[in-house]
């Protein structure tokens, strides 16, 4: 056992196993959050994360473990690159096929989970087309969910994985497929059971989904496991990928609130490595945290080092070893106050000069630092009779608070001079300054409850902006500046969101063709005689409506996205709408700080939408479609300015139909040219291509910084 990463939790012995017997022990390969894939194509850090996982391969064949289990986010993004794939399918097959007999019975049934229409197992070492020599098990994390909704259902990486027969990906989550169902059914785990011996093991697993999600299943009793009669005498593990930390209302899971039966809970998604099993007020079970295996933020709780853990299970008892990853570049974070500094070292604020030789000896140290951090483990591993590895460049991030200095350097100019000492040249030097009004803390999480920052305000440098500036906020500025509000900055912030961060390419060509289609209905439906003076309010009026129905369902869509229905799209929504009631007892943040500017007319919207329904009870003629000639009808149905509720509508166009005789022609035929005036399609697309090319590097780039 490693003697380092011990003894963080006081007073409570660490979870042994008393008397081991090798034939009752089930081994484990514990790691989680790879993000194969990070920062691909850096020239130095490219390969990070894949050769992390192949460590943890190879640790896992070195410790002859009956499988590996891992908590989600093994892939960076949500449609990983080719490269990505080819490695991680030829690593699984190097290291995870092979005669090895494998120890570990399945005691569940084979095909839970399987694919349809198929009829492999959905467990690989079931198939006897296949030798596999150690299992990986998974759930997918919110980088790699599943998305979309093709013929076979919403897919992420892991599924591909998992008809290969390289994984078994388990935590799917069961939606309900009809209305009944849904009231009572809220997440559904069946779990994998395994023997060994006497030892016998539940594998529950629960893929990624919205906190605040979760929060509201476990807080109705609606998460429903699966399990054995004699419950008490398996060894029951939980994984799951959720916020563990707080950040904000509803937007992390509580620690306390699992199931009793429930032994170790493994979580995955905080990179921070809190391996060592930590125990829960008031609960049985204890929690380990992994961490990452690859630091995707020059944060601080990814400077800590980073480990997976050898688990090892008898019967009811457990006991858990770190194992240091070895692979990993070292990380050392500091954190300056300028203005402090400067006056303990006497120089001026406002000599750039002399600050940046400061800043230059402190960068040198934190490189001495995270080298002499390198030698020691290597002579720790070296002690322990492993091989010696080579010096990787560290990982070095400086964070600066600049309050009170006028002008600072360029940090891509400054980080110059450390190409070829470093691994990240280009952003070792952070720039921040304290907001009036007390510190924001140096947490690098957005605070869902920090009021919206714009983009364009001074008072913010660029990394600030880049880490606190929401996405839907940077959207409706953008949308606005370019006059494309039409677009509905929710449903196109969404969209962005889909094109972002699940590389969804359709997604915004979806939004705005959809929202295009939408608002010329709603212009042909109210069979408007529209002119200049009122087509803008009209078209808003529309946008308004539109983009309220699209707030109204918007917590439907994740339940089209998740899970394997395929069918009963109508249904699952209803799952979602429960949560609507969360989300609308006051904490969602969502709901609070993106209110559509236009949203009492948005209210409005639905009884004028009521209105051409109406209208053969009060005309002589059915609506007819829009470009009926009968001019007089279409008088009748005129959309006037600043008509807004039914009563208005009513009265205005009883009045105004006579005043109007003698413009209806006009009307009419402007009816037609508004419609090609209307067309605004190409131009809305391709601004929005470029909208959404800028926001997506402004994401990119926070994203990169600041990720799980
Ligand atoms: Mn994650």
């Amino acid at each position: 056992m490693s003697d380092h990463s011990e003894d963080e939790h006081e007073g409570i012995p660490p979870p042994t196993i008393r008397n081991a017997y090798a034939d009752d022990t089930i081994k484990i390969m514990l790691a989680t959050d790879n993000h194969i894939g990070y920062l691909e194509r850096d020239p130095i850090r490219g390969q990070d994360s894949i050769e992390a996982f192949k460590e943890i391969l190879q640790l896992a064949v070195k410790h002859d473990v009956d499988f590996i289990l891992l908590a989600g986010d093994l892939f960076h993004e949500n449609r990983p690159s080719r490269d990505c794939l080819y490695q991680v399918m030829a690593l699984l097959r190097e290291y995870t096929l092979g005669d090895r007999p494998i120890q570990v019975e399945l005691l569940s049934d084979p095909n839970d989970g399987k694919a349809a229409g198929y009829s492999f197992p959905a467990i690989n070492y079931e198939d006897p087309n296949l030798n596999i020599s150690i299992p990986m098990f998974s759930i997918h994390g919110n980088h790699d969910d599943p998305q979309g909704a093709g013929p076979e259902g919403a897919l992420c990486a892991l599924d591909m994985l998992s008809v290969t027969g390289l994984i078994n990906y388990m935590g799917k989550i069961d939606l309900p497929t009809n209305d009944a169902e849904a009231q009572d059914t809220g997440i559904a785990v069946r779990p994998v059971l395994l023997r060994k011996g006497n030892t016998r093991l539940g594998l529950y697993g629960v893929g990624n989904v919205k906190d605040q999600r979760m929060h509201f299943e476990l807080r109705s009793n609606r998460v429903r496991m699966y399990m054995p009669k004699d419950k008490d005498s398996w060894f029951n593990i939980l994984l799951l990928h959720q916020n563990r930390v707080a950040h904000g209302p509803q937007q992390s899971v509580p620690e306390g609130m699992f199931d009793d039966s429930i032994d170790l809970v493994v979580w995955g998604h905080e990179h921070d490595c809190r391996i060592i099993p930590e125990p829960v007020a008031g609960k049985r079970y204890f929690i380990t945290q992994p961490g990452s295996s690859v630091a995707t933020s020059l944060a601080d709780g990814e400077a800590i080092e980073k480990h997976v853990a050898l688990l090892k299970i008898q019967g009811k008892e457990f006991e858990l070893t770190p194992l240091p990853l070895r692979s990993v570049r070292p990380f050392v974070i500091d954190d300056i106050d300028l203005s402090e500094t400067a006056e303990e070292n006497g120089f001026d604020l406002s000599d750039k000069i002399e600050i940046g030789k400061f800043l230059k000896n402190r960068v040198n140290e934190l490189i001495e630092k995270a080298n002499e951090q390198w030698d020691e483990r290597n002579a720790r591993a070296v002690e322990e009779g492993e091989p010696e590895l080579p010096r990787p460049l560290p990982l070095v991030r400086l964070k600066v608070e600049t309050s009170g200095a006028s002008e600072m350097s360029n940090p891509v100019r400054f980080g110059q001079d450390f190409i070829g000492r470093i691994a990240n040249p280009r952003d070792v030097l952070t720039f921040h300054r304290a907001k009036k009004g007390g510190a924001r803390g140096t947490k690098s999480k957005v605070k869902a409850d920090e009021p919206e920052l714009s983009i364009d305000d001074p008072e913010l440098t660029v990394s600030e902006k880049l880490s606190k500036v929401r996405v839907h906020t940077l959207v409706r500025e953008y949308l606005a500046a370019q006059e494309l509000q039409l677009l509905g900055e929710a449903g196109m912030s969404d969209a962005i969101e889909m094109f972002v961060d699940k590389d969804d390419l359709h997604a915004i060509q979806t939004h705005v063709a959809g929202t295009l289609k939408s608002l010329m209905k709603g212009v042909q439906a109210n069979e408007i005689e529209v002119d200049a003076d009122n087509i803008d309010e009209l078209v808003e009026q529309i946008r308004g409506e539109h983009e309220q129905r699209y707030l109204d369902h918007r917590h439907e869509e994740p339940a089209k996205g998740k899970g394997k229905a395929k069918a009963g799209n109508e249904s699952d929504a209803s799952v979602d709408s429960m949560m609507m009631d969360v989300d609308n007892e006051g904490s969602d943040f969502e709901q609070a700080s993106d209110p559509p500017p236009p949203k009492t007319k948005g209210r409005a919207a639905p009884k004028k939408a009521a209105a051409p329904k109406k209208a053969p009870a009060r005309g002589k003629k059915a609506a007819p479609p829009p470009s009926d000639e009968d001019e007089d009808e279409i008088e009748e149905e005129v959309a006037p300015p600043k008509r807004t509720n039914r009563a208005a509508v009513l009265s205005q166009s009883t009045k105004k139909a006579p005043a109007k005789k003698a413009a209806t022609k006009a009307a009419a035929s402007s009816s037609k040219s508004t419609q090609s005036s209307l067309s605004f399609q190409p131009a809305g697309r391709t601004s929005t291509r470029a909208a959404a090319t800028r926001a997506k590097r402004k994401v990119a780039e926070t994203i990169e910084l600041d990720s799980n």
